[in-house]
C-alpha cells in the first residue's frame, strides 16, 4: 500500500483509492469496482468532497427508518467492504438489529466468503451470503444480485444498499421493501429509484448516520416517524443536482 502523507490535500481521497485497490488484491472488490469509484470520485469532487446537508436530511432520515425498521439490512457488495468496511462494523457495533448480507453482481462464492469473513474479522457478528442454502429469488432480476437470504433481505422491511446498480433497487422496491441508497450519482437510477438517497461518499456517510443514530436512540418513536412523513427524496434529489451545477 503506498503510504500517504496525512497533510497530502487530496488525503481522504486518496486513502479511499488505496484500500479499493488494497481490497481488490485481497480478493473482496471486482475489478469493475476500480471503474464504479472513478465515477463516484467525479462527483464527489463536483460536490465539493463534503457532507451537504441535503445528504444530512436524507442521512437523519435513514437513521430515523433504521431505528423503526422491524429487520434493517445492509446489503454489502465488493467495493461497499473494500472502501467502507470499517464503517459498516461500527455501525453494527451501535445497532445490533442491523444485520449485514454479502451480495455481489459479479458474484464467485470465493469472494462472497472472503467478504463475510472480513467483516467477521472486524466485528460484525453475523454476515448472511445471499447466495446459500437459504437462498430465495428476488422476482424479475437475472443475474446473480437476485438472490436473497430467507432471514435478510428476502424477510427485511428495510434495506441499505450502496453503490448499486437500478435494476435491483427497482426489484427491491417492487418486493416492497423500504430502499435507502447510498450514491454519489443523483442522476443514477438506483438514487432516482430508492425512497431514501444518501448522496455522499460511503464513508463519509457512514460516519455521519452513526452520530445521528447515537442521538437518535433517546428519541421518541413518534418524533422519528415525523421525520420520515415529512422527508421528500425528490427534492433531495433536486438540491444534489443543483449543488453540481453551482460547483460548476
Ligand atoms: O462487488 P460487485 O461484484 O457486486 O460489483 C459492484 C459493482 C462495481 C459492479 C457495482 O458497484 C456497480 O454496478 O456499480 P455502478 O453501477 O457503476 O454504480 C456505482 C454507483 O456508486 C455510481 O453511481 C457511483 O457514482 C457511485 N459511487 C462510486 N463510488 C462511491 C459511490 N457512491 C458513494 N461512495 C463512493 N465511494
Amino acid at each position: 500500500m503506498t503510504d500517504i502523507p496525512s497533510n497530502h490535500p487530496r488525503y481522504h481521497s486518496l486513502l479511499l483509492r488505496e484500500r479499493l485497490i488494497e481490497g481488490l488484491h485481497r480478493g473482496l472488490a471486482s475489478e469493475a469496482g476500480l471503474l464504479a469509484h472513478g465515477r463516484g470520485e467525479a462527483f464527489d469532487y463536483l460536490l465539493g468532497e463534503r457532507t451537504q446537508p441535503f445528504a444530512t436530511e436524507a442521512i437523519e432520515v435513514t437513521s430515523a427508518l433504521l431505528l423503526t425498521a422491524k429487520h434493517p439490512v445492509f446489503s454489502v457488495n465488493g467495493s461497499a467492504a473494500a472502501l467502507a468496511g470499517r464503517e459498516i462494523a461500527d455501525l453494527v457495533a451501535g445497532h445490533d438489529r442491523l444485520l449485514i448480507e454479502v451480495n455481489l453482481f459479479h458474484h464467485t462464492p470465493e469472494r462472497s466468503r472472503r467478504i463475510a469473513d472480513y467483516l467477521r474479522a472486524l466485528g460484525v457478528p453475523r454476515v448472511l451470503e445471499s447466495v446459500s442454502d437459504d437462498s430465495v429469488p428476488l422476482p424479475s432480476i437475472q443475474h446473480a444480485r437476485k438472490h436473497m437470504h430467507r432471514e435478510g433481505i428476502a424477510s427485511a422491511d428495510v434495506v441499505v444498499v450502496a453503490l448499486e446498480d437500478g435494476d435491483r433497487c427497482q426489484a427491491l422496491v417492487e418486493a416492497g421493501k423500504q430502499v435507502i441508497a447510498i450514491d454519489l450519482n443523483p442522476l443514477s437510477r438506483t438514487a432516482r429509484l430508492a425512497q431514501v438517497t444518501i448522496v455522499d461518499e460511503i464513508t463519509r456517510a457512514l460516519h455521519v448516520l452513526k452520530v445521528a443514530m447515537a442521538a437518535d436512540r433517546k428519541r421518541a418513536h413518534e418524533e422519528l416517524s415525523g421525520r420520515l412523513a415529512r422527508y421528500n427524496n425528490e427534492a433531495v434529489l433536486q438540491r444534489a443536482v443543483a449543488a453540481i451545477r453551482s460547483g460548476l
